[in-house]
């Protein structure tokens, strides 16, 4: 795919105006559901229950970050343990109380809330305020919230519910990856106990603030490399699915119309938001990055994965958070530079993936998904 972005504003953070990826997303007759539409309306309110994943969410909210929250609240699929905001769109004096009104307005208080990082590890933060708003909700005003966050910060509460359940966690972060190389770093010997990450970030066809990186890989590259080279199990809801998975202003009324204080918020947050990146031309609309990673949890068939060995790029000057993904071998760095005794190789990895990369999409079975969730009474 183009770099999206090449002739109009980085607004298009969030936006694709036009073209194949829109059309990509309007509803189509031809994708059948698997089963009946009794089952599927079923499957759609969460009345299809099993054993509850056990998820940790590392998010930056963020406006589709609150989807992403409401989406995993209301869905009994995924039981979560704990959220722990990061700065990214926003900084963390923002994302943190955004994360405890989200929960207060999905009537959840009780799940802990603990601060995370306020910079990256080694960067300056860049924030993403011009898609999300000052206030990172679109620039709606919700009340302060009454819930606190835990006295915990984010790195000793993962890494306890880890250690205290270990091979069961996930930890699903939809922000840049800086808390969770920090439990990492702080704590190496964790990595095996973590059941999985599941990752919204990098892209395999261009980026979206670059045109090599997307956004959260970019804030905090060294980070991001971190967490490709822990040996945990990952899998990467990147922009070459999420950008094809578009909101529309038909399902802004839906959620509108809807009188339940998830689906009014997050009616309110996606009608701001969609008000801030007005395009010049076609449809506004807002892609769902951070509640298509939530929906991939809820029912794998949304997106398409591929095995890759993915390595994030932290030394370009012009490509930093670049996420570059090799589906076979030979993995080939870059040429090393001519010092005059050029005797050694030239440098190879063993191709060994370390990622599954959603490479297509269904929007219209993410749809489904989220829009009977989020408006339905609590
Ligand atoms: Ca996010």
């Amino acid at each position: 795919m183009p770099f999206p972005q090449a002739k109009t504003s980085r607004r298009d953070f969030l936006a694709a105006s036009a073209g194949a990826a829109v059309t990509a997303a309007l509803p189509s007759t031809s994708s059948a559901p698997p089963f009946s539409a009794a089952a599927e309306s079923a499957f759609a309110l969460g009345a299809l229950p099993s054993k509850p994943q056990r998820i940790i969410l590392d998010t930056d909210p963020g406006v589709d970050d609150a989807l992403a929250i409401f989406l995993a609240l209301r869905s009994p699929e995924l039981h979560v343990e704990a959220v722990t905001p990061v700065s990214g769109n926003v900084p963390l004096s923002f994302t943190l109380p955004n994360a405890l009104r989200l929960l207060e307005i999905a009537g959840r208080p009780e799940i802990p809330v603990a601060a995370g990082a306020a910079v990256p590890l080694v960067r300056r933060l860049v924030t993403a305020a011009y898609v999300h708003g000052n206030n990172g909700l679109g620039g709606v005003e919700f009340p302060e919230p009454k819930i606190k966050p835990v006295a915990e910060n984010a790195t000793d509460l993962m890494r306890r519910i880890v250690r205290e359940n270990p091979g069961e966690i996930t930890i699903v972060a939809v922000g840049p990856l800086t808390n969770i190389a920090t439990v990492l770093k702080v704590d190496p010997a964790i990595a095996p106990m973590i059941k999985s990450f599941v990752l919204m970030g990098g892209a395999l066809s261009g980026g979206n603030i670059t045109p090599a990186a997307e956004f959260n890989f970019y804030v905090d590259p060294e980070a991001a490399r971190i967490v490709f080279d822990s040996g945990v199990p990952i899998t990467m809801v990147g922009l070459d699915v999420t950008n094809k998975v578009l909101l529309h202003e038909s399902q802004v009324r839906v959620l509108e119309a809807a009188q339940n204080p998830v689906s009014q918020a997050a009616g309110k947050i996606m009608r701001a938001t969609m008000n801030r990146i007005k395009p010049t031309n076609d449809e506004t609309v807002v892609a769902m990055h951070d509640p298509l990673t939530i929906a991939s949890l809820i029912d794998p068939s949304v997106v398409t994965l591929k095995d890759y060995y993915v390595q994030i790029e932290t030394t370009g000057e012009m490509t930093a958070g670049m996420s570059v993904g090799y589906y076979r071998s030979p993995v080939r760095r870059s040429p090393p530079m001519d010092t005059g005794d050029n005797s050694g190789p030239i440098p190879t990895e063993e191709f060994k993936p370390n990622c599954k990369v959603a490479v297509a999409g269904d929007p219209d079975k993410f749809f489904r998904l989220l829009l009977p969730r989020l408006t339905q009474p609590a």
